[in-house]
């Protein structure tokens, strides 16, 4: 037993103190490969395999330790010492780079197998956002006049004195001044207290025929209540062309009203004044039973307000309505109180 352990520990001095051969290096290499052979076949994860590179490629691995001994070989055997050392190193790394794209793909196969969908189970339900129902107002009346062949206007919600009154047949010390008590941003300049500019505006750059809408913020000094706001939304409608007359006006009106709120609703014209309308007309609604609700101020064009604008009214006449969107949505879905639309109450809200 003594003996051999002598014999064994001198052969293993022997050969770490003496240089390789290339035939022991040769055999050695093959020793290599076939314990690379064998560790690979071993190898089924990610984890087993880079323990693998480790071991052989590492920088204490077996590939790596061979490798260090090119040094000793004299120098007319390093190039074939280098060469089948390269070889194997290149057959290892490229086993490696197979074997992890062939685990990868098994991976990706095991969990598209167990994550398979089930589309018979009951969905997820998410609260979903919707318009205002002041927004879904606006757009429907816009849908209405468009298809009757009127285009979509607008003008700022600061206006000057000029097109919010003057230009509307409203001189500066006209009683109805005070009728739209204003927000005054400077001498000369307010937040618009009606639609109404826009037709202004809309006839001085265009020559008849006209035929626009134009939705809007309005605002008033008026005190807020169950029906009024101050700031509120209107839609004016203007219409201006050769032979127009107040029956056109009225069945415009009886026409959108009936495609707006259907069966159900009853509808009042009656007098009213504008300086900027002769004659003009105020229109009511309710739903049957309900109050009567004032919807819009309409009328036909004053001659002194196509003067204004170059136009000829002997040439061409108009008519023109504004409109509250929000009393239009507090009759379409019976709300009493107009200050319900701003408080942004989700319990409100969300019922439309
Ligand atoms: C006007 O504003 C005129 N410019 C309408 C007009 C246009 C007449 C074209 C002739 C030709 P009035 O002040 O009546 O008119 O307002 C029209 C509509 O706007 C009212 O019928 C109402 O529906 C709405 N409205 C007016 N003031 C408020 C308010 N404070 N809050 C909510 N809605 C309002």
């Amino acid at each position: 037993m003594r003996e051999w352990r002598v014999v064994w520990s001198r052969a293993v001095l022997l050969s770490i103190m003496q240089p390789m051969t290339l035939a022991e290096l040769e055999r050695k290499v093959e020793e290599l490969r076939a314990a690379w052979r064998a560790a690979l076949a071993e190898v089924t994860d990610a984890e087993a395999l880079e323990a693998a590179r480790i071991r052989f490629l590492g920088r204490k691995g077996h590939l790596t330790r061979l490798l260090s001994s090119l040094k000793e070989f004299p120098p007319q055997e390093r190039p074939h010492a280098g060469r089948i050392l390269n070889q194997l190193k290149r057959e290892i790394s490229q086993a490696i780079e197979e074997k992890g794209r062939e685990i990868e793909q098994r991976e990706w196969e095991r969990r598209l197998a167990a994550e398979r969908y089930d589309f018979t189970l009951p969905g997820k339900w998410r609260p979903l956002g919707h318009l205002h129902p002041l927004t879904q107002v606006r757009l429907e009346i816009e849908d209405i006049f468009m298809r009757m062949g009127f285009d979509v206007a607008s003008g700022p919600e600061v206006e000057d004195d000029y097109h919010n009154f003057e230009a509307l047949n409203i001189p500066e010390d006209h009683p109805a001044r005070d009728e739209w008590d204003s927000f005054y941003i400077d001498d000369t300049h307010l937040l618009r207290t009606h639609t109404s500019p826009v037709q202004i505006r809309v006839m001085k750059s265009r020559k008849p025929p006209v035929r626009i809408i134009c939705p809007g913020r309005c605002y008033r000094r008026d005190t807020p209540d169950a029906t009024h706001s101050p700031v509120f939304h209107q839609v004016e409608l203007l219409w201006v062309e050769r032979g127009l007359t107040m029956a056109h006006l009225k069945w415009i009106i009886e026409e959108f009203v009936r495609r707006f709120f259907g069966p159900g609703y009853e509808m009042r014209f009656s007098a009213d004044f504008f300086p900027f309308t002769e004659p003009s007309a105020q229109v009511h609604i309710r739903r049957e039973g309900g109050p009567w609700l004032e919807i819009m101020g309409a009328g036909m064009v004053d001659p002194a307000v196509l003067t204004e604008v170059g136009y000829d009214p002997e040439e061409v006449t108009g008519f023109a309505f504004g409109l509250g969107i929000e009393r239009m949505a507090m009759l379409r879905w019976g709300i009493e109180d107009i200050r319900l639309f701003y408080q942004n109450d989700i319990r409100f809200l969300s019922q439309f």
